[in-house]
């Protein structure tokens, strides 16, 4: 075995740059090395199927790539470290330390879903080797350089991804990526259930990687339960988490042993070690692991040991906070001194092999920096942002039409008589349950699923039938957490199937929101639109329900949707405009991949009426299959009207036509009201417009007055030339929403709008 390594180490006490520190340390081992100068002349090297040293499952072939994954995934960090500060490169939190996890990635496929944590390169570099013709090294310069040739994310962020890999982009938001990993793992399985044509092996696994510290996470602790939920219900679900444990998380020590504490005795999370200081020992735990998870489709947990040299980040100077004994002994773990040992001892490589290898290695990633230095940047707005939310409109609206399921839909709904569009008029509820009906005869990869869905049919029966007509494989129920509901929604959406996920109140999508504004709808851009995970999201939303609830069941915000990057969000108040709506959102998603969310406002669920008691005026008819909304349309009504436009959506919409007629009575003004029913991206130009036409305007906002709708509807307005018009809003008080009629008092009214209106009669 190889001599203790800290005593080779000289004390390079004061050097705060520890990358130097490293180098400079593998290049001393290997040159005083004096095992033998190896048991056995390199001539006499083992064969290449034989295995590194006695007893490891690691073969010399296996070691040798891996040894140079390992020296790659290295010189990238020495590189990063150097040219930062030459500015040619932008991100330097390295791999180094981790570069065991070269073993995950060449025992297991090309083709299963990779979620990788950041200190992957070696992983990176291993996988690269599954497909011909690809270059590690200039792939990952041109990402460290932010050059729009990067082939992850086309300069928009330093990621490991790779389309042709399966390695999808992830943010930096730590353990956000567990829930999809989860959910992609879970989509493998379900994706056949269904009969849907998975992109990748039926026998595929999802990996998801990930450090010590984050394990704690709650978004990380529920893909771990979820996984354990799934599994302790004797359903599949086929991850292998893998936590690279190097026992720190930026400067916070993880207690001794915490990890396998906490992990090694959890129900029906198969828990698994391996060493990934040292290939020749780690490698038998990490093909243990990988083997497991793919044979039994069990969540399987891996705890690699790593260490973390050089700090959290090239900013990191450790030395200002850490001993330098401290230091010296964890970079005496050097997981590479320890591949040098092997490779020195089994006789595979000479010092001056092993340290041509390193500086030729060293020089390829330098010239790939320069390379990539000279490769252009992003420096167009407009090439910046086009992934981010595309939109091919006429594609969308020949989608959303599209109407070519008659004979599914009419075995769905029972026969041509029982068909919703020959029926009379019907409430909001009926009409999103018969859309949604009429959807998935269309699309047979849709699913829909959240609490409560299924048999019981959602807690207002919006899904009623849906899970007799289509079964548990697309219609079902999940465990109480809607982050783990939105992180299925992604996995799903990863592996090309439609997913519905439902949240049962729009106060408890915020909990969750980081999985829509973090994760699902950022994956274009981050991706420069080679990953997607379309959906459309339905939220039951918005007060008003008389009486009942309190605040979390009449939450009326909506701001935390307004400003997510590339996100559509429409609000629809009548059940024609749902079921159109609804099928261009679908149309959305399919054709450009876009996220949606789809509020439903709980309140007109079951109004018929508008006017009077029993009137049934706001009952509308089922529109054909063939009909949709166009992406930003508003509904305008009395459009010749002119003295008065109120713009307004979902509950304001009824509320303002029964004002209308007030204000008509009152001061003798026709007034057009205009549903925008879209309200993220706001459509300026029509709302500038209708603005325009108009002598008054009136802006009925039923979410709160700080950062609501309205604040964007005046904005149109403004902007649009027409602020010096009569104007005036009408909004919710910037308060939670007390029970019973108390809520009345801080949503605004019929009276409300019509008062306003009268201070508008100059
Ligand atoms: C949600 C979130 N909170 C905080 C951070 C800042 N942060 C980045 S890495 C990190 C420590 C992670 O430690 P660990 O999971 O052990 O991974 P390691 O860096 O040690 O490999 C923290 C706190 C973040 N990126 N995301
Ligand atoms: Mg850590």
């Amino acid at each position: 075995m190889a001599a203790n390594p800290v005593s080779l180490i000289p004390a390079r006490h004061k050097n705060v740059n520890r990358a130097e520190v490293c180098d400079q340390n593998f290049l001393e081992f290997v040159q005083s090395w004096q095992g033998g100068a190896a048991r056995q002349p390199s001539a006499l090297s083992p064969q290449p199927s034989s295995p590194v040293l006695p007893g490891s499952l690691c073969t010399v072939e296996d070691f040798v790539q891996l040894l140079d994954s390992q020296l790659v995934s290295r010189h990238l960090d020495l590189m990063a470290r150097v040219l930062r500060v030459k500015n040619k490169v932008f991100y330097t939190i390295g791999s180094s330390g981790h570069e065991g996890n070269a073993m995950v990635a060449r025992l297991t496929r090309h083709t299963d879903p990779a979620f990788l944590h950041y200190r992957s390169g070696a992983f990176m570099a291993e996988r690269f080797r599954k497909l011909p013709g690809m270059d590690p090294i200039m792939d990952s310069a041109l990402s460290f350089a932010a050059s729009k040739d990067d082939p992850a994310s086309g300069g928009r962020h330093k990621v490991w991804g790779s389309k042709p890999l399966w390695v999808l982009p992830q943010t930096s938001t730590i353990a956000s990526h567990l829930p999809k990993a989860l959910g992609t793992a879970v989509a493998i399985e379900q994706g056949k259930r269904i009969g849907h044509a998975l992109p990748i092996p039926d026998d595929s696994i999802a990996i998801c990687s990930f450090g010590d510290a984050s394990a704690n996470h709650a978004t990380a602790q529920t893909a771990f339960n979820t996984a354990q939920w799934t599994a302790y219900q004797k359903l599949p679900a086929p991850v292998l988490f893998v936590c690279e444990d190097n026992g720190i998380g930026i400067s916070v020590k993880t207690p001794r042993d915490w990890i396998g504490a906490s992990f090694s005795g959890r129900r029906d999370l198969d828990y698994f070690t391996a060493d990934g200081l040292d290939l020749a020992a780690g490698y038998e735990g990490v093909a243990r692991a990988v083997y497991h998870c793919r044979t039994t489709r069990r969540p399987t947990f891996l705890h690699l040991r790593t260490t973390r040299i050089m700090g959290h980040a090239g900013t990191d100077f450790e030395i200002e906070w850490r001993s330098v004994e401290e230091l010296m002994a964890v970079e005496a773990t050097d997981p590479l001194l320890r591949s040098a040992a092997i490779a020195l001892e089994a006789g595979i490589y000479t010092k001056e092999q092993l340290l041509a290898k390193y500086e030729d290695i060293r020089k390829r990633c330098f010239a790939a920096a320069d390379e990539a230095d000279r490769r252009p940047k992003l420096t167009d707005l407009a090439e910046v942002i086009a992934p981010l939310a595309p939109y091919r409109a006429d594609k969308v609206a020949a989608e959303a039409k599209r109407f070519d399921h008659a004979e599914k839909r009419l075995a769905v709904f029972g026969s041509a008589e029982k068909l919703p569009e020959k029926q009379a008029p019907r409430h909001l509820a009926i009409q999103i349950n018969n859309a949604l009906h009429d959807l998935f005869a269309k699309y047979p990869e849709t699913l829909l699923f959240g609490e409560d869905v299924a048999q019981k049919g959602g807690v207002y029966t919006v899904t009623k039938g849906l899970h007799k007509a289509f079964k548990n494989a697309r219609v079902f129920n999940t465990l109480l957490d809607e982050t783990m509901i939105l992180g299925l929604a992604q996995g799903f959406g990863n592996l090309g199937m439609l997913p519905l996920p439902e949240i049962q109140y729009l106060a408890y999508f915020h909990n969750a929101c980081d999985q829509i504004r973090g994760e699902a709808a950022s994956l274009q851009f981050f991706s420069n639109g080679q990953y997607r995970n379309p959906m459309v999201m339905r939220i039951a939303s918005l007060g008003y329900q008389r009486g009942f609830g309190g605040h979390f069941h009449n939450d009326n915000s909506i701001t935390a949707l307004r400003d997510i990057p590339g996100l559509v969000v429409g609000c629809a108040s009548r059940g024609d405009d749902a079921a159109m709506m609804l099928r261009t959102m679908v149309a959305l998603a399919k054709v450009d991949g876009r996220v949606c969310a789809f509020l439903e406002p709980i309140a007109l669920y079951m109004t018929k009426d508008l006017y009077a008691a029993a009137d049934g005026q706001w009952q509308f008819a089922y529109p054909s299959p063939d009909q949709a909304l166009v992406l930003g349309e508003e509904r305008v009504y009395a459009s010749e009207a002119n003295d008065l436009v109120i713009f307004t959506f979902g509950n304001g919409v009824p509320m303002s036509l029964r004002a209308a007629r007030e204000i008509e009575k009152a001061h003798g003004w026709k007034v057009r009201v205009v549903d925008l029913r879209w309200l993220v991206p706001l459509n300026d130009a029509a709302i500038a417009r209708h603005a325009g036409e108009c002598k008054r305007i009136l802006v009925v906002d039923e979410g709160r007055k700080s950062a609501g709708v309205g604040e964007g509807i005046i904005t149109a307005i403004v902007e649009g030339g027409h602020g010096a018009k009569p104007l005036r809003r009408v909004v919710g008080v910037d308060t939670y929403t007390p029970l019973a009629g108390a809520a009345l008092l801080v949503l605004p009214g019929d009276a409300d709008i019509v008062a306003a209106a009268a201070t508008l009669s100059r």
